[in-house]
């Protein structure tokens, strides 16, 4: 038995007894050496800092064109986030679905257990309250990471809204996600990322990478939420959330949900092109949207991150000013390269390389100087377009949905759903071709509903029944919308420039959302007519247009017969007002 509970004299006194309590059973499966409490501060931030560059973790980086930047290098076999070593772990296995990787939570918990104990010895363990979304909005959730790294530490306090006012909001909430989370000794063999919907509770050992350490983030403010939302009656979305003024001074907060590194944070700090002047876009997140009906019928979002964990490779100028404008200072860099001039360096950026991102010397034979999948973060206020709004407690209004893959063939360059029933099951039939965001093999095209395959916490099925019961409550709910900017050609050419030019296609939908612009109604939905896009200017073919607005009738019948294959596995928890819109669309292909 253990030893009865007391509160400790360190103990913050805004600290609920449920955090404490929890923190004394932590403590007594860990065996840390120490134990502190995160309060946010500013001297905290500095004397973590401190301690991880005298322990040559973190590696200062120039210090007058990088001021307050720093280099972390994680182990090379822990890069990316582990899908394969993720479980939901619902008490049936059916409510995790054949999307997810199941375990029993009590057999979950007694091995993930047997790692975490004394994994901690000699370590200190940090408490680290946070908020998802603005303090003081009815739609932010908290919750409490415990970790034992400072890395991640350091991370949190970027990405959330970390330290002593969020545990103080835990105190009035009465109710917290637990996170539980130690790098441990790094063995592959020994890594898993569990979630316990149930108990709103999270355990990751074994990886100090982002996506599996920051627990804010895909855990939390994806799995753990998306589970909580259905209960509670909201969406918790992989999706960017942008606001776009047009030359009239007319605003409209669009949300878009891309698989991993197709441009989600490119898209959100979009900067208009010379051929539209007057337009402005702020960005509100870049990943994660939690979405929420309102009073009036509208659907209303925050983004629940305070920061920006992005893929640094290709971030350039010109590919997205605004996220290289963002990371010249005060940002933690991951797994990139270094120049002469101890700047960071990645593929995409001027200049030459001279240490990688394993800290050897630049050789072209071992490979790319950054990782693929190295990464900067950054407060979210540290971009130029940053929008107010993100502090809104009440969210902002959402006029479109967008979604959209990676896919060199078949999905024209953008076309809307009928309504939000047929929008579900466009959402439903996103796929990309992979990437480096996860471990595995890349340019492969995988089906990513909602490009939420990773990460939502529960049944597919169940899923989209929710989503469908969330339209049965939005009188005035968004347009939805498909996107593909990445059509190419038999040559492998590209047909569309995108970056800033994607903002055509933006007005172009948000022309429908005010009713100024019709559309050509074809099987797969509304389309663009040519001159309504607007493409002067372009350069872009009679044919290479012709190809991006084209419905490839028997390509799409392959593909939704490819799809309802794939409904195949969610069996009676597919809802049948998905396969009536499957079946609607191709009959309408003929
Ligand atoms: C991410 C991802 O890191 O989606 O945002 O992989
Ligand atoms: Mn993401």
């Amino acid at each position: 038995m253990g030893k009865p509970y007391a509160r400790a004299s360190s103990t913050p006194s805004a600290a609920p007894e449920a955090v404490d309590r929890w923190v004394h059973e932590v403590c007594a499966l860990t065996e840390p050496d120490r134990v502190h409490w995160c309060t946010g501060s500013e001297a905290e931030n500095a004397a973590l800092t401190a301690q991880l560059l005298a322990s040559g973790e973190l590696e200062p980086l120039n210090e007058e064109t990088y001021p307050g930047s720093y280099l972390y290098r994680s182990n090379p076999s822990d890069v990316a986030r582990v899908e394969h070593l993720t479980f939901v772990c619902t008490r049936s296995q059916a409510d995790a679905g054949p999307n997810n990787h199941w375990m029993a939570p009590d057999a979950a918990h007694a091995k993930i257990d047997a790692l975490f104990a004394g994994c901690m010895r000699g370590r200190t363990l940090y408490v680290v309250p946070y908020c998802m979304g603005p303090l003081d909005s009815p739609y932010s959730r908290c919750g409490v990471e415990i970790t034992d790294s400072a890395y991640v530490v350091l991370n949190m306090r970027i990405m959330t809204r970390m330290g002593t006012p969020a545990l103080e909001r835990i105190g009035r909430d009465g109710i917290f996600v637990r996170g539980l989370h130690s790098t441990g000794t790094l063995d592959p063999e020994r890594r898993f990322i569990m979630h316990f919907p149930e108990e709103l509770a999270i355990k990751s050992f074994g990886s100090g990478y982002g996506g599996n350490a920051l627990l804010g983030k895909k855990c939390h403010a994806l799995r753990i939420a998306s589970w909580q939302a259905r209960t509670e009656g909201w969406l918790a979305e992989h999706m960017l959330l942008v606001a776009i003024e047009s030359p009239a001074g007319e605003t409209h907060y669009v949300a878009a949900a891309f698989p991993s590194a197709c441009g989600k944070t490119n898209l959100a700090m979009l900067i208009p092109p010379d051929s539209m002047p007057g337009w402005k876009v702020r960005t509100i997140g870049d990943d994660i949207a939690w979405l929420h009906p309102g009073p009036d019928g509208r659907l209303y979002a925050i983004n629940p991150e305070a920061g920006y964990f992005g893929v640094a490779p290709g971030t350039n100028r010109k590919s997205n000013r605004n996220a290289y404008d963002s990371v010249t200072r005060d940002t933690i860099f991951t797994n990139v390269a270094l120049n002469a001039a101890r700047e960071p360096w990645w593929e995409g950026l001027e200049g030459t390389p001279v240490t990688d991102w394993q800290g050897r010397p630049y050789q072209a034979g071992n490979g790319p100087a950054a990782h693929p999948n190295s990464r900067f973060t950054v407060a979210a206020r540290r971009n130029p377009a940053w929008a107010p709004e993100s502090e809104h407690p009440a969210g902002v209004p959402i006029s479109a949905i967008i979604f959209g893959g990676r896919r060199r063939t078949l999905a024209p360059l953008v076309y809307e759903a009928r309504d939000w029933r047929h929008g579900v099951l466009m959402g439903a039939g996103v796929a990309s071709e992979t990437t480096a965001a996860a471990t595995g093999q890349v340019g492969v095209l995988r089906r990513d509903p909602m490009a939420m395959k990773p990460f939502c916490g529960y049944h597919f099925g169940d899923y989209w029944r929710h989503w469908l019961a969330i339209g049965e409550r939005l009188s005035n709910p968004p347009r939805i919308f498909h996107v593909n900017w990445f059509r190419q050609d038999e040559a492998g050419k590209f047909l569309w420039p995108g970056f800033g030019e994607n903002l055509r296609v933006l007005r172009w939908m948000l022309d429908r959302v005010a009713g100024r612009v019709g559309a050509r109604d074809t099987a797969i939905g509304h389309m663009p007519a040519r001159e309504d896009l607007a493409l002067e200017g372009l350069g872009i073919s009679a044919a290479a247009t012709h190809a991006l607005l084209d419905v490839d009738a028997p390509a799409w019948r392959s593909e939704l017969a490819h799809l309802a294959k794939e409904f195949e596995q969610y069996g009676a928890r597919l809802p049948p007002a998905l396969l009536d819109e499957l079946n609607g669309t191709l009959r309408r292909l003929g």
